[in-house]
């Protein structure tokens, strides 16, 4: 039998005899490797080099102005059956997706070099972890791979001894719109990738290959690969407990895994862990837990917004040796976006700062850094076996009717919880204020396949000798009738960690609803907060018709995946519903 190495050879031999690249390089990951490639990207424009007495080993990359973002109605979910794709994801025929994806590969990278990057998302030594090879002609992909990835060698060693890889090809074309397709070949555990730049389009381990090919593997293999931060909190008396949360884009997955204490709790010995910020994969160990591991290496963070206030942590792992894409710079060449004290003088695209042009940095420039650099970051992290999780979190932004907490009464309740989840537009993202967008688990973009199949496969983790994480529903976004928040978020929000916590230790009680437990008067601990009690109780109220509304509207959302939405999930709609004193309605399952 040929090894894998060459089959690996012989893959990238064939790419190149179709992509007819001037050079082949196989990435090792050295340090000498990353400075010549800094180097000649300095040379030509793709990087140009920040303030070094401020920002020492950090530069800027400005895109193309139209390549800045994911483009989700150009990504496509190729299996074989129409149907294995369902309604939550773009389909294209496997054998239609291959030959157009052949005609935009052919002769693409001619004057270009061929980078060949082995990559493992997770710690190299992890039972958990898996590897892929992305081949790409962008240098500063390899440069993002390297930070966001165990890049290299070493990762090409354990390919070779473990005989598997997912196969990810990748060249920025023309970054023309039109010319732009992301594909994925679940079946094949393949991705094809032409004519972006962009970080969710271009560094394939990432949304690719750690959440749409992973989220398919996980399901054959028995484990979960979702869209969650991983964060421990460590109490005073030393104990830490891990916890795994999802939330849509821009709900503040990155300042929740960096949370920074309240004063008080710092002051009581209260710890926070970071374990990581955007992917979590998990399975069920030998006790029946859940273990989890972050499959990256860095974070690839939105940077507007990210301050002193809101994220110091963040702020400090970025001072050094940190590729920021689509800032502004000041006079003297540090970079800056809308948050951050001082003034711009440039934006994004280089272009003298003019507020009429709009923000000085991109809403979505981004920072990439290892996660080595964050203060928080956790030893944990790189553990082999992973991290036991002791709850997991669902979250939205929901002015209204989602209380702050509330636990799932068991496993099954809480996927429902983490099914119907989503969040709620404002005026000034669309124009239509208060369209609710269901996003489950926070997966909408990201799911590989079918959503019934995939809530079918969360609700098989219930099994005899499972002792599975307790799960919540958290919403940090509730709004009075002034349009104000009503919690204050940020570092407070480990007050609502530390019930979850007292929750899973047996020391709150709670109070039993129809949607959930809530936290009983007084368990919320709200010292040192100017918190008002009737705020508080307008926080934790369950409005009985809106609820009722609620779930008729959860139930009309999963039947949109019928014939493939699970009984059980169906039942579970209905059984709160009945709780809420809605009148029994058809199921719609098969
Ligand atoms: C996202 C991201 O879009 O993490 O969710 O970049
Ligand atoms: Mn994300």
């Amino acid at each position: 039998m040929a090894s894998t190495l060459e089959a690996l050879k012989r893959w990238v031999d064939d790419v190149a005899a179709m992509t007819r690249p001037a050079n082949i390089h196989w990435c090792d990951g050295s340090d000498a490797e990353n400075h010549a490639l800094i180097q000649q990207m300095l040379a030509d424009g793709t990087l140009i080099e920040l303030n070094q007495q401020t920002h020492p080993g950090c530069y800027l990359h400005r895109s193309h102005p139209g390549d800045v973002a994911r483009v989700e109605h150009l990504t496509f979910v190729c299996h074989r059956n129409r149907e294995d794709a369902g309604p939550n994801n773009h389909w294209m025929d496997p054998a239609e997706a291959h030959a157009k994806m052949d005609a935009l590969f052919n002769g693409c990278m001619e004057g270009r070099t061929l980078y060949v990057i082995p990559y493992c998302m997770g710690p190299i030594d992890s039972p958990l972890s898996r590897c892929g090879v992305e081949i790409t002609d962008s240098p500063y992909v390899v440069a993002n791979m390297r930070i966001m990835t165990r890049m290299g060698a070493a990762a090409q060693a354990r390919i070779e001894r473990e005989g598997s890889f997912v196969k990810g090809l990748h060249s920025t074309g023309e970054l023309d719109p039109e010319r732009r397709f992301i594909m994925h070949f679940p079946e094949e555990r393949m991705i094809q990738s032409y004519g972006s730049g962009y970080g969710g389009n271009a560094l394939l381990g990432k949304k690719c290959h750690a959440l749409r090919i992973a989220s398919h593997q996980a399901r054959d293999e028995g484990w979960l690969a979702e869209h969650m931060l991983i964060v421990g909190i460590e109490n005073p008396q030393g104990d830490t407990h891990y916890i795994a949360a999802a939330f849509p884009s821009a709900c503040g997955k990155t300042n929740l895994a960096m949370l920074i204490p309240p004063e008080a709790y710092h002051k009581a010995g209260w710890k926070v862990w970071t374990v990581g910020d955007d992917i979590c994969w998990m399975r069920p160990g030998p006790d029946g837990r859940l273990y989890a591991i972050n499959p990256e290496a860095g974070f690839f963070g939105v940077a507007p917004g990210t301050s002193t206030a809101t994220n110091s942590n963040a702020l400090k792992s970025i001072a050094r040796d940190t590729i920021f894409t689509n800032v502004a710079v000041t006079a003297d060449n540090q970079p800056w976006w809308e948050g951050l004290p001082g003034t711009p003088v440039t934006d994004w695209q280089g272009r003298p700062y003019d507020p009429a042009n709009g923000p000085a940095a991109h809403p979505n420039s981004r920072f990439t850094v290892s996660a080595k650099q964050c203060p928080t970051w956790s030893p944990k992290a790189e553990d082999a076996q992973g991290v036991p999780i002791s709850a997991i979190v669902f979250g939205g932004r929901r002015p209204s009717l989602l209380p702050l907490v509330m636990e799932a009464s068991d496993w099954t309740h809480g996927v429902l919880m983490g099914a119907a989840m989503g969040s709620e537009t404002t005026a000034a993202a669309t124009g239509a204020v208060g369209v609710l967008r269901r996003d489950s688990m926070a997966m909408k973009p990201f799911c590989g396949y079918h959503y019934g199949d995939y809530f079918q496969h969360w609700l098989s983790f219930d099994r005899p000798g499972a002792k599975l994480p307790r799960i919540f529903h958290v919403n940090w976004f509730r709004k009075n009738k002034d349009g104000k928040f009503l919690w204050p978020g940020f570092g407070e929000n480990l007050r609502v960690l530390e019930w979850m916590i007292a929750r899973v230790e047996g020391k709150a009680r709670g109070v039993e609803t129809p949607i959930g437990t809530l936290p009983a008067s007084g368990e919320l601990k709200l010292d040192g907060l100017h918190f008002n009690q009737l705020t508080l109780a307008e926080l934790l109220a369950v409005d009985q018709a809106g609820w009722q509304d609620e779930l008729a509207a959860i139930g009309e959302y999963l039947d949109s995946f019928a014939p493939r939405m699970p009984a059980a999930l169906h039942a579970e709609q209905q059984r709160v519903a009945l709780a809420l004193g809605t009148p029994e309605r058809e199921a719609a399952t098969a």
